[in-house]
């Protein structure tokens, strides 16, 4: 039975979306395919992130040893296992609805592969962290599915990530204020998320369809990322047939200038030269990569 139609005017300054695009597909990592979003030449950031892919490899692909530093990455699994070990001997798989909340700071050296038959799927962000935390002590925050709250409310299904959403709150810690929501809309559902007026916030579409904004507005499928203007919240509809997966992520932008070199998110190019030198020298965090190689960069050699 069809609902009336809530407004999306329940907010006060109802955002909606400024920039469309399509991920495609693109090579990363060891013969690995990522659909990039933020992060691609068309978006290349969306302060305070830098890059958001989706996944779906099977194996042998993977990421072998790399190293990153001045960000956290967050990986989220939809579908199947990867497995990670990094040079200070953590090492674990996360699977179907697990998260790996991973705070690089001021070194990591890991190698990220799938661990199940078939293409594993999944999501990763990453998430600048201001000056004052690029060199941290490195920490992660590791939730399996049974911890990632979740909750239901007419047609509306989240899991929280991180931030808070329908009255739940999320344990993940983050050090650059973040929201990460995980919505399915059964058909006909709708939803209502406030979202800080000043940060920004974009949607990213997993599966089905979802009009975003204003209800009158043409659904979008899914690999598309929708960047969402300022204001006090979203609200998505349902209209198609079929359920509607999407992610939801806001943060409250660093406003501080950005150097990126691959794995290395600095403020300057002096940092960026640094951090070059610190992994090449094994120095400042990178210690530990001195005689390291992972087991997967041990088998891939033997
Ligand atoms: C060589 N070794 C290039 C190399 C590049 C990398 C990279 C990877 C992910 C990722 C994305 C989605 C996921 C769930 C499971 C991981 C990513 C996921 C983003 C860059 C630069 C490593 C070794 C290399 O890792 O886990 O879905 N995305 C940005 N690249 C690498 O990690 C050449 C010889
Ligand atoms: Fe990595």
């Amino acid at each position: 039975m069809a609902e009336p139609e809530r407004a999306s005017s329940s907010f006060k300054k109802p955002r909606h979306v400024v920039k469309k695009v399509l991920a495609r597909p693109q090579q990363e990592g060891d013969g690995a395919f990522v659909r990039r979003s933020i992060g691609r030449m068309e978006l290349k950031s969306l302060d305070p992130f830098l890059l958001l892919d989706e996944f779906s490899v099977t194996a042998p692909a993977g990421f072998p040893d790399h190293p990153h530093r001045g960000f956290e990455t967050v990986t989220y699994m939809l579908q199947g296992a990867f497995m990670h070990q990094d040079f200070a001997g953590h090492k674990g798989t996360i699977r179907t609805g697990d998260l790996q909340w991973m705070t690089a700071g001021r070194g990591i050296i890991h190698s990220e592969f799938p661990a199940g038959e078939g293409a594993q799927k999944g999501l990763q962000l990453w998430i600048n962290l201001s000056a004052k935390d690029k060199m941290i002590e490195p920490r992660y925050q590791e939730l399996q599915k049974q911890d990632v709250k979740r909750t239901e409310k007419d047609g509306v299904e989240v899991r929280v990530i991180a931030g808070e959403s329908l009255g739940i709150k999320s344990p993940v810690y983050t050090r650059t204020p973040t929201m990460f929501l995980d919505f399915t809309l059964k058909p006909g559902a709708q939803m209502h998320q406030p979202i800080p007026e000043s940060w920004n916030a974009f949607v990213y579409i997993i599966e089905g369809e979802a009009v975003l904004g204003d209800a009158k507005n043409a659904p979008v499928t899914a690999h598309y990322v929708l960047v969402l203007s300022r204001g006090d919240g979203i609200s998505v509809w349902n209209k198609s047939q079929k359920p509607v997966r999407f992610v939801l992520i806001g943060g409250q932008p660093l406003n501080e200038p950005v150097v990126q070199y691959g794995p290395f998110v600095m403020n300057t190019q002096a940092e960026i030269e640094q951090a070059i030198e610190d992994y090449h020298y094994s120095r400042n965090g990178f210690e530990k990569g001195k005689q390291w190689k992972s087991q997967a960069h041990q088998e891939a050699h033997d």
